[in-house]
């Protein structure tokens, strides 16, 4: 595996090890629960990263890739199960495809929105946005416990 690929590997099963822990940590109810208006539970949460980093790992390494972004934000589920298994999955997916990530990725030129960008950004926003959607899972479980401990 190119060192590039092997050190983003790491971070991103570093990620899921965050994103299983917080699904563990979660009861059923934390897991569906929605800290406030416009703001996305647990469960969501978990969904939406996993769909989106399946999506630009794919697009990194020039495999067709499709998405259906509003299901993700649809996808609210109390059962862990799902999500372990998804995670689960998301760790094979993630080594399947970095270990086939080479020089001729890191400068594939991907269209994203207005613009294109590279094989190498398509990784390097997995990562951002695993850690993003990670801190508001943790954020939203702290905030479970206490609204939950203060009724
Ligand atoms: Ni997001």
């Amino acid at each position: 595996m190119e060192p590039f690929a092997a050190d983003a590997l790491d971070i991103i099963k570093t990620c899921h090890d965050g994103l299983r822990s917080a699904v563990q940590k979660a009861d059923p109810q934390a897991l569906i629960w929605q800290p406030g208006p416009e703001m996305n539970s647990i469960s969501i949460l978990m969904v939406h990263v996993l769909a989106s980093e399946q999506f630009w790992l794919a697009q990194a390494v020039g495999d067709s890739a499709e998405r259906d972004r509003e299901a993700e934000f649809r996808a609210n589920s109390d059962d862990p199960t799902p999500l372990l298994r998804r995670i689960a999955e998301a760790d094979a997916d993630a080594e399947s495809v970095l270990s086939r990530f080479g020089a001729s990725d890191s400068s594939r030129q991907l269209p994203f929105q207005d613009r294109t960008v590279s094989g190498v950004w398509a990784v390097m926003h997995v990562i951002e946005h695993l850690r993003e959607h990670l801190g508001h899972s943790e954020l939203t479980l702290q905030l479970w416990s206490q609204q939950k401990a203060a009724v």
